[in-house]
């Protein structure tokens, strides 16, 4: 996998990147209700920050399985607050939305990179105005929204057709006039995937290096890491508390060289990578 190629407009430490997690939503599976508040959310963004976060993703929609979405209005109402107090402090904030409107408010409220987890397959105007605001951009793989999303999560080889999907997504992220520099893809851990498929995501995310893009990761605290801990009698360990295995997998994903991981907690995976770059030192 590339060693940590440059983002235009981005930090670039010659290490794995942290983008810490700001959910301001009441429904999120990870953390939901916590930070709904866009005081207790800025609150918890500077927190973040303190604990080594390159990167803050804002975002107030929650994608988990079957959520229902709030409407632009409420979504602008939860995310613009906390994206321009955190901006105001001179930190790299990013926008997790796939609706554009929502993108250009952040972006004007200070935002500086858009982290849409449909990859620009939600909606037809989000590319264009990527394209035309000249930032960098998420492209993740994503087969629909979540209300029917675990429906979609067949594959023939799922690391393969990944793969084929997304380079397909980037070849219409190029198209609309964004560039390579400020591209960045995510195989979407937990989108229309079961566990299953993630473990082997995970397995074999070095391939995803064929479309020589960097790889931001989402893993912390998903479900297929609580069926993993599930308790003697099958209930699945509590998404707090898959803290751990989350860590071992930013261990994991930071000594193949990957260029970001999205956590919500941060310090123990910024200990992780650092770790991990020791030995790579030695
Ligand atoms: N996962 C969630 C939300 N946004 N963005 C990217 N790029 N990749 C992800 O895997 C991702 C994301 C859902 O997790 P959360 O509800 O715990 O934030």
């Amino acid at each position: 996998m590339n060693r940590f190629p440059a983002v235009s407009g981005l930090p670039q430490r010659g290490r794995t990147l942290v983008m810490g997690v700001v959910n301001v939503t009441p429904d999120s599976f990870s953390d939901g209700g916590e930070w709904f508040q866009p005081r207790d959310a800025i609150e918890h963004g500077l927190e973040l920050i303190e604990e080594g976060a390159d990167l803050i993703d804002v975002g107030g929609e929650s994608t988990r399985p079957g959520a229902a979405r709030p409407d632009v209005a409420e979504e602008l109402r939860r995310v613009l607050p906390v994206v321009s107090e955190l901006a105001a402090t001179g930190t790299v904030v990013s926008i997790d939305t796939m609706r554009p409107r929502v993108a250009a408010e952040a972006v004007a409220s200070g935002a500086r990179l858009i982290n849409d987890v449909s990859g620009g397959q939600a909606d037809p105007d989000m590319l264009p105005l990527v394209a035309g605001l000249g930032l960098p951009y998420v492209c993740m793989h994503w087969r629909g929204h979540s209300t029917d999303m675990q429906n979609r999560a067949t594959y023939g080889d799922v690391v393969a057709d990944v793969i084929a999907e997304l380079g397909r997504q980037v070849d219409s992220v190029l198209e609309a006039g964004i560039t390579k520099d400020q591209l960045i893809i995510d195989p979407g851990f937990g989108y229309a995937k079961t566990g299953e498929h993630n473990w082997q995501l995970l397995q074999r995310i070095d391939e995803l290096a064929a479309l020589e893009l960097p790889v931001l990761a989402g893993v912390s605290r998903k479900t297929f890491l609580g069926t993993l801990l599930a308790a003697p009698d099958g209930s699945p360990r509590p998404p707090k508390d898959r803290e751990d295995a989350t860590v071992a997998l930013t261990t994991l994903l930071a000594s193949r060289g990957i260029w970001g991981v999205r956590v919500h907690s941060v310090r123990a995976s910024r200990d992780a990578i650092a770790v991990v770059d020791r030995l790579a030192a030695s």
